[in-house]
């Protein structure tokens, strides 16, 4: 391999559709009411006519599942409730088959407190795994700072055996491993280059900002050594491969974003930011105090992001995956203009440059569900709930919190067609199943002509045949306009123009652009015979050569 083939200008996933599939909620085969690989090799067809890439597979290894399996007890093992290591392999070995990728979930900041190297680590200060662990001494009730972990709680856990605390920025069940130690990462790139050796097509990395935590200065996000581990990471594993990687990273800014996916492909292809995700709740507060969308702060991160990565760098587009609410719901509408709004959302972030990302259910426009508290699995949600109670905060408030912002949102059990349990499972499913399945299920919207499913498919197969869609550079339109999303992607010979109306009024339009817009590649509305008219969550996407 030349050093030019191994940058990453011309690499496949600039103009792949990446699938994410949340394995407990996607099909189950054998009647457990949970999700199985056996359940995703039966719908790969689905997922090749819908006409993706690859799919990003959230956790499937062993583990007591406290997280949903990103508390990982065995990095080389498949958990039973998902199947065995065959099943992954006839998994890989399919999807291949259907030239889609599978790519999985690393998660590398923390395991599980059942992992060996944890249970090992925690009988003395003098065992060789105790070092994989970040400890502080101290003693039982003085904690060694007032460090808090995601999910609630302290971020330090006691245990008496050492006389030490262990860090955790999620749960009790998650310490963080300790990338200061060498013979950690040694270990991390062997399992990593097992399976590359297994053909997987490349990986998501868990909260990879968070992995150079340095805690006595309460550092967690983009600690100094981070970038230093990640060039180490990537030279002992990735840069061997033809690999997607995409790294998790709240911390993102748009410079530290090219020093990740910097095209000399010394990090990583791209990354997970989550500017635009936080907009919608209190400046400097949590998600779940709730704030209306700023709309043109919006339009103004995405428009930096576009600006400042081109030629920099990669991006990433998504709307959703297992941790955020369902877009439709969150910045749609999911009542009249559902299959509007749905489809302009999608036209909307897929023209933009980088790789699209689909949740399970998203290209149906599956939305939020509103239920009792009993039936939220999620640990955060649980554990947010609790802690706001005892905070003083009134029932109702919490909950208006939770309908907006659950994780669990995203979880109900992906809604195949109008039969029991929507298709999922003819079990007893592990969460409850949205009510509205018999609306919004795939069976009838691969049937019907004008889907959300349809448009999701077309989308797909545009950015395959135009190479606009990969290289285009992006140019915003409108700015100022409170109700407007609009911008243009160029290249050499052609020109892409996208606009959509984000609300649900008509408005009219001043672009000059429009009328030279050329053919209308895809819309969410039938015959517009007014240009310069939008509907109520009306998108387009038009093409023109130039010449
Ligand atoms: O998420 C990282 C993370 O920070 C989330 O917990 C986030 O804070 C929350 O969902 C939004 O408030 C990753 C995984 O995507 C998530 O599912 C895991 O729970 C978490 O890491 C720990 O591994
Ligand atoms: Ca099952």
């Amino acid at each position: 391999m030349t050093k030019k083939d191994n940058t990453n200008q011309t690499k496949w996933w600039k103009s792949a559709v990446i699938y994410q599939i949340y394995p407990r909620s996607f099909a189950d085969s054998n009647h457990d009411g949970i999700g199985d690989l056996q359940g995703i090799i039966l719908k790969l067809d689905y997922l090749e006519k819908l006409g993706i890439d690859a799919i990003w597979l959230s956790p499937v290894c062993k583990s007591p599942q406290d997280d949903n399996g990103y508390d990982i007890s065995d990095y080389q093992d498949i958990d039973p409730m998902f199947g065995t290591l065959t099943d992954m392999e006839e998994l890989i070995a399919e999807a291949g088959k259907r030239h889609i990728r599978i790519i999985m979930d690393l998660v590398l900041n923390h395991s599980s407190d059942e992992h060996y190297w944890f249970r090992e680590a925690r009988k003395s200060r003098e065992n060789p795994y105790h070092d994989y662990y970040v400890w502080r001494d101290g003693a039982e009730g003085q904690l060694p700072n007032d460090m808090r972990a995601a999910f609630g709680g302290p971020a330090w856990e006691w245990v008496p055996e050492v006389g030490q605390y262990y860090f955790h920025q999620f749960s009790v069940k998650q310490p963080d491993l300790n990338w200061e130690n060498p013979k950690l990462r040694r270990e991390i790139y062997d399992m990593i280059n097992w399976w590359m050796e297994k053909g997987v097509g490349g990986f998501r990395l868990d909260v990879i900002d968070q992995i150079a935590k340095e805690p006595d200065r309460k550092i967690t996000c983009n600690g100094p050594r981070l970038h230093e581990f990640l060039r180490e990471l990537s030279r002992e594993t990735f840069q061997k491969g033809d690999l997607v990687t995409v790294g998790e990273a709240w911390g993102a800014t748009t410079e530290l974003a090219k020093l990740y996916s910097n095209p000399d492909n010394s990090e990583l292809s791209m990354v997970f930011q989550f500017e635009h995700i936080c907009l919608d709740q209190i400046p400097g507060k949590e998600k779940w105090d709730l704030a209306p969308l700023p709309f043109r702060k919006l339009k103004e991160v995405f428009g930096r992001w576009q600006r400042e990565l081109y030629g920099k760098g990669w991006n990433s587009l998504f709307w959703n995956n297992h941790d955020l609410p369902r877009i439709v719901s969150r910045w749609g509408n999911d009542n009249e203009y559902r299959v509007e709004s749905a489809k302009m959302l999608a036209i909307l972030l897929h023209g933009m440059q980088g790789t699209p990302y689909i949740y399970q259910g998203e290209e149906l426009g599956m939305t939020n569900i509103r239920c009792q508290l009993e039936d939220y699995r999620d640990i955060e949600t649980l554990n947010l709930y609790r802690e706001r109670l005892e905070k003083g905060y009134e029932k109702a408030e919490i909950m208006d919190s939770i309908y907006a912002k659950s994780r669990d949102n995203a979880r109900t059990p992906m809604q195949w067609n109008d039969g029991e349990n929507a298709g999922f499972t003819d079990g007893e499913p592990w969460i409850r199943v949205n009510p509205n399945y018999q609306k919004i299920n795939a069976a009838a919207q691969m049937a019907e002509e004008d889907s959300i499913w349809k448009c999701y498919q077309k989308l797909i197969r545009l950015r395959k045949e135009y190479p606009v869609f990969a290289e285009g550079e992006f140019q915003m339109l409108l700015e100022e306009d409170e109700n407007i999303f609009a911008y243009t992607r160029t290249d050499a010979c052609s020109q892409l123009l996208v606009i959509c109306n984000f609300y649900g009024s008509t408005v009219e339009v001043d672009l000059e652009e429009l009328e030279s817009a050329g053919e209308l590649l895809i819309g969410n509305y039938k015959d517009r015979k007014q240009r310069r008219v939008l509907g109520p969550y009306e998108g387009r996407m038009y093409w023109r050569e130039l010449g």
